[in-house]
């Protein structure tokens, strides 16, 4: 099994539902998701669409970087994705970050993905479920958070279920606050978070 770490996106229809809904869909095709962060707001790049809900899993599979991707499409797909261009409002993104440390570099598929540095959006549920350093990356997610900055990002009182948590076949997840950030509200999985918008 190998450990792989997703990220989940959504601003379109019911966003918080597309985010359990991917985790549910990816587990009934291979992925057992043993973490998820807590669910975060954050405002849209570019700008001028709505705003979005994220997080980020760690799970376990047996599938082939290559069959994850197919499987991250399929999901997409199920919850209405159609093609549209780059950075579009989607209903759902499913977006492969780690697998474990492989390095793959091919035209259709880059592992780690290629815009976590630059991505708060990303880096924020990140540093909640990946502890230390990233693979590959050699940096913690805080640090570079650190870099990018925590404007626009709003951690929600929603939280996700994971089919595979009970399992405790990951002892990387980490329970820790990113006061670092100054984000220093109890979580990761939402328990009296108190900032949601609506
Ligand atoms: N692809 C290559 N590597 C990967 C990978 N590691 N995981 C290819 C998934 N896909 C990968 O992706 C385009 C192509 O990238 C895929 O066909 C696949 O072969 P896509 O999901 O169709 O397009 P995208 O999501 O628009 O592009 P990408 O590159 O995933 O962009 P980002 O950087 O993830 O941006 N703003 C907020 N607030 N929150 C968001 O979640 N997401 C995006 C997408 C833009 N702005 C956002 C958010
Ligand atoms: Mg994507």
């Amino acid at each position: 099994m190998t450990r792989a770490v997703l990220a989940l996106g959504s601003n379109l229809g019911d966003r918080l539902a597309n985010l359990q809904s991917a985790i549910d869909l990816l587990a009934e095709r291979g992925v057992t998701v043993t973490a998820a962060s807590c669910v975060w707001e954050t405002e849209p790049v570019p700008p001028g669409q709505p705003r979005y809900l994220n997080a980020v899993i760690a799970g376990e599979t047996d599938l082939s970087p290559r069959d994850l991707l197919r499987v991250a499409k399929e999901v997409e797909h199920l919850l209405g994705r159609r093609e549209s261009p780059r950075w579009s409002p989607r209903p759902a993104d499913v977006d492969i970050l780690f697998y474990d440390d492989l390095v793959v570099d091919e035209p259709d598929l880059q592992v780690p993905h290629l815009r976590i540095a630059e991505r708060g959006f990303v880096l924020a549920p990140l540093a909640e479920v990946v502890q230390g350093l990233l693979p590959v990356l050699g940096q913690s997610a805080e640090v570079l958070l650190a870099v990018v900055g925590t404007v626009g990002l709003e951690r929600t009182e929603w939280s996700l279920t994971c089919p595979g948590e009970s399992a405790g076949l990951d002892p990387g997840v980490v329970v820790e606050l990113l006061s670092a950030a100054n984000l220093d509200k109890p979580g990761p999985r939402g328990q009296d978070a108190g900032d949601a918008e609506d």
